[in-house]
């Protein structure tokens, strides 16, 4: 059997699983929301990173059965901890989407079904896309960025550093959220944080965008990132991706 016909089975074969990584607010390192991350569990070679079988699923054509599969499990799985948590600011969740995936019309149809299964807090469903793929094809990027938007779905700019986006079509994109890759966060061997993570935390205040710091693994990191004006933070010193029911656990855990 090839790669390829065992990934086509590999959700009716109930062998995706979907961690949840938390994303705290710095101010008191609550939980704001969690990242889903798909995971293939294969009979043999054991557990898989998306950048080993997302590039199959796009290229066998299985992304868009496998991203809806992921938004539709996350948002149940948000409505769960949102009805466990509910005299609270309600958490949030995001979903990681492929550039086959937007370039697709059917993802606004997919999302408002998924939406309409799940009974989530208006804006607490979101998405999370590269600078690389929004900018394949800006113009139409944004027109379904917008009809994204006008879902109530949350949109977050990923892996902000390593791409090409040009300034003039982020400020045309309606993100809410910059992620800022980690490369940009962690200080260098030198032991200073590089000089150009202040630089990109301005620039998403400037745009009217909330910031969220990826791959913080100490409580330097923390700390800095708050002292720096940085909204939110992501990274093991918080939490590694867990299964929904730790992440339940870490939220009724909470105060
Ligand atoms: O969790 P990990 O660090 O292994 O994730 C690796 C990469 O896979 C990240 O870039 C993440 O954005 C991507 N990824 C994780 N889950 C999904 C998913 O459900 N769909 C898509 N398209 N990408 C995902
Ligand atoms: O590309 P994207 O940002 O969607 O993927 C996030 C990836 O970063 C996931 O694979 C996740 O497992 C990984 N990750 C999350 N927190 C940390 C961290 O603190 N350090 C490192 N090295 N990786 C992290
Ligand atoms: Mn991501
Ligand atoms: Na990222």
């Amino acid at each position: 059997l090839t790669l390829e016909s065992e990934l086509r089975r590999s959700i009716e074969r109930q062998e995706i699983t979907i961690l949840y990584q938390p994303i705290v607010r710095l101010e008191d390192r609550s939980i704001a929301g969690f990242e889903a991350l798909a995971r293939w569990d294969h009979p043999k070679l054991g557990r898989m990173s998306p950048n080993e079988f997302i590039t199959i699923a796009e290229e066998i054509g299985l992304i868009v059965d496998l991203g809806t599969f992921v938004l539709d499990q996350t948002a149940r799985q948000l409505s769960v901890w949102q009805r466990a948590t509910r005299l609270r600011e309600p958490i949030f969740a995001s979903v990681n989407v492929s550039s086959r995936q937007l370039l697709r019309h059917d993802l606004i149809h997919d999302i408002r079904s998924v939406l309409a299964r799940s009974s989530v807090a208006r804006g607490s469903l979101k998405i999370e896309l590269t600078e690389s793929l929004v900018m394949e094809n800006p113009e139409h990027a944004a027109q379904m960025l917008t009809r994204i938007r006008e879902l109530g779905v949350g949109l977050s700019i990923d892996d902000f550093g390593t791409g090409h986006s040009s300034l003039a079509y982020l400020q045309r994109f309606p993100f809410d959220t910059l992620k800022i890759d980690q490369s940009f966060v962690r200080t260098t061997a030198r032991g200073t944080r590089p000089v150009i993570l202040k630089s990109i935390i301005a620039l998403a205040h400037d745009l009217g965008m909330d910031v969220v710091a990826e791959g913080a693994e100490s409580d330097s990191d923390a700390v800095e990132l708050y002292q720096l004006g940085c909204e939110y933070a992501q990274g093991y010193v918080f939490g590694e991706p867990m299964d929904a029911d730790a992440a339940m656990r870490l939220l009724t855990e909470e105060r």
